[in-house]
């Protein structure tokens, strides 16, 4: 699967944001956030074109006026949210169900199965998606970033740290919040991007990466790396990237874009692509192998 962004904030907005998939057909995923004058836009819609037969085309229907400025597609990705053997969508709305943001699962034929709402107005849920099945049941589970949430009540006072929301998939198909992480400085904008690392670790479970792009002690921006488990996502990172930690001067804005999942050098792990627009900047983690080794001394009476 590859996953391509462009266009751009403030016009002309058709093709914010593709997805190509459904290898083996060959089709990509396009959504249109806005129309092109962003102060009279709709709802957003999003469409389908079937690469191998321009005939084969979809799209859902324009929202009432009252849903303007939404935000629908701001952020795609794909995964199977149904139980049947189609790929289906999950789409970011994040000024969606009265800025409380939203995220809206598609069927392959743009029907929708399921929304899930966010919980904090202006906390731009649905900024980012992330699909993975982190608690290796086999059903795609579903990970939201909120990149300006604040956590009421936080003793450490920190505000607009960001959060990603995760989803579990249920046997019935439906979606249920198990769990909330957090940013861990204000304004870092944690869950701002996130990609699936597929199983970085080959245990059987899949892994997430979350962007912090105004992280660490200078802002420079972080990665946070999460591994699957039985029981859901380990809350703990097993890895925190900071900028400032790879080179100086350290690169500005760096997480700012995630891709994961693909193996790029062909040692059977997958890597990681980590965007930094403000030093005109990708950098690939290369995934490799550690071993670890668990000792232990017995003695006999
Ligand atoms: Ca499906
Ligand atoms: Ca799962
Ligand atoms: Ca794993
Ligand atoms: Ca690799």
């Amino acid at each position: 699967m590859g996953l391509v962004v462009c266009g751009n904030h403030v016009r002309m907005t058709f093709g914010y944001y593709l997805v190509k998939t459904f290898p083996e057909k060959e089709t990509i995923i396009n959504v249109w956030s806005n129309k092109e004058d962003l102060i009279n836009t709709n709802f957003g819609q999003v469409f389908y074109q079937n690469l191998l037969n321009m005939q084969e085309k979809l799209s859902t229907s324009e929202a009432p006026k009252q849903f303007d400025m939404s935000y629908m597609g701001f952020s795609l990705c794909m995964g199977n949210f149904d139980g049947d053997s189609e790929e289906d969508v999950a789409v970011g709305v994040p000024r969606g169900s009265s800025l409380k943001g939203m995220v809206v699962l598609f069927n392959h034929r743009l029907e929708v199965l399921y929304n899930i709402t966010g919980d904090q107005i202006g906390s731009y849920f649905g900024y980012s998606i992330a699909v993975l099945d982190y608690d290796g049941d086999g059903l795609d589970d579903v990970a939201v970033g909120s990149p300006w949430h604040t956590q009421i009540g936080n003793p450490s006072l920190l505000y607009e740290e960001g959060s990603v929301s995760l989803f579990k998939h249920t046997l019935q198909h439906n979606f249920r919040r198990t769990q909330k992480l957090f940013g861990k400085k204000s304004r870092s904008h944690f869950g701002l991007s996130m990609t699936s690392l597929k199983d970085l670790n080959g245990d059987g479970f899949e892994d997430l990466a979350v962007g912090a792009p105004r992280d660490g002690k200078d802002q420079k921006g972080a990665v946070y790396i999460f591994l699957g488990g039985p029981s859901g996502l380990i809350e703990k990172p097993a890895q925190t990237i900071f900028a400032e930690d790879l080179a100086k001067p350290a690169i500005n804005s760096f997480g700012w874009a995630l891709s994961g999942g693909l193996d790029l050098d062909q040692n059977e792990y997958p890597d990681l692509a980590v965007g930094a627009h403000e030093s005109n900047k990708v950098i690939i983690f290369r995934t490799r192998p550690i071993v670890s080794v668990d000792a232990s001394v017995k003695y006999q009476e």
